[in-house]
């Protein structure tokens, strides 16, 4: 039997962490063979549900849990992390504007950087779910200084998959057929799906859809699928945002295709040309668990303008809240 893997998750109470943890423990993240011992975090008031999940888990007869650890103290879920899923984040409450959001949610990131940094394994990765979660992973990297930031990304995975799978209900086309797909910037309504470097069956994705559908329809679609989902439900994404969380950190575990790449919001190091010291979503390239930015595509103004306006956002989020760093 191999050396079990600690994998944290935070907000464990909630909705997509339940559909994440049960696929964990099953096997789906770090293999068929690999034994995993989950530590549970959440808030004080939600400690009994937590114990109400691990005995689901325990009827779950899972071979591969080999513990399961339950607080609400981040320096003990954090204890020997290999990796960390930060799901829990404080919603936005009735007459909460986006800053005090921002506030809120930077203290709860601050205290998980400092905790990772004291207790998680050095090559800890470390996925950021909650928002905004770009900038929080941007705070929990700055308060981590004994971790490298490439410790550290955030989650537009979803967006990246939603991405893909619109394009092959548009194209009529297999979800396989198609490669090559970007989301740039931050995980939220400025975000860019962009599809000039996208492939379909090998071949230029835009020589086969409408350039109006792509400007006019495609890109806000994404942009307010989240939303959408919500007008529906009356709750937000949790089975799909759980799956691309688990794909997020499969594929640093396990590399990208040679023919693909995929979506992840990581630290920017001024890779076409946007501002150093953000958590910015590129397409990248992984190989024995590490990443790569893809380097040297051809961008267009309209693009730019687009991954421009993402980028200002991400800056007026961290001046928000830089007192923090
Ligand atoms: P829920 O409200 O169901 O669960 C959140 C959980 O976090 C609760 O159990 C709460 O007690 C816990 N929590 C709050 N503060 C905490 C703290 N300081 N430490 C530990 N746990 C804490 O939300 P859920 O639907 O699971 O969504 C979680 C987060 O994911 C939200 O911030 C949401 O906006 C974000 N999302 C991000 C997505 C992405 O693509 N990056 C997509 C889906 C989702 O909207």
């Amino acid at each position: 039997m191999k050396t079990p893997v600690h994998i944290a998750v935070t907000g464990a109470a909630g909705q997509i962490s339940y559909a994440l943890m049960f696929r964990i423990i099953e096997g789906a993240l770090a293999g068929p063979d690999q034994p995993v011992v989950l530590h549970m975090l959440d808030v004080p008031g939600a400690m009994k549900d937590l114990e109400g999940i691990e005995m689901e888990m325990q009827d779950c007869a899972s071979p591969l849990l080999a513990g399961v650890v339950i607080t609400d103290d981040p320096k003990v879920a954090f204890e020997n992390a290999d990796m960390a899923f930060l799901v829990g984040a404080r919603p936005r409450g009735p007459g909460m504007e986006r800053q005090d959001l921002l506030h809120v949610n930077a203290e709860i990131f601050s205290t998980q950087g400092k905790a990772l940094n004291e207790v998680a394994q050095q090559g800890v990765k470390v996925l950021v779910v909650g928002n905004p979660a770009n900038t929080n992973a941007l705070i929990a990297l700055k308060n981590a200084p004994k971790l490298s930031p490439k410790n550290f990304s955030a989650m537009t995975r979803l967006d990246h998959n939603r991405a893909i799978s619109k394009l092959a209900r548009h194209s009529e086309c297999a979800i396989d057929d198609i490669r090559q797909i970007i989301i740039w910037g931050n995980h939220s309504s400025t975000q860019y799906p962009d599809l000039h470097h996208a492939l379909i069956k090998g071949k230029p994705a835009l020589d086969g859809v409408d350039e109006i559908w792509f400007r006019e329809h495609f890109i806000s679609c994404i942009q307010k699928r989240g939303a959408e989902v919500i007008a529906m439900r009356g709750k937000s994404s949790a089975a799909s945002a759980a799956n691309a969380a688990l794909e997020h950190m499969r594929s640093w575990i396990v590399g990208t295709p040679d023919d693909d790449w995929v979506s992840m919001a990581i630290y920017s190091d001024g890779s076409y040309g946007i501002a150093e010291d953000l958590i910015y979503s590129f397409p990248v390239r992984i190989k024995n668990g590490d990443y790569e930015i893809v380097q040297g595509l051809p961008i267009d103004d309209f693009s730019m303008d687009r991954m421009r306006l993402t980028e200002k956002e991400l800056v007026m989020e961290r001046d928000m809240v830089k007192h923090l760093f």
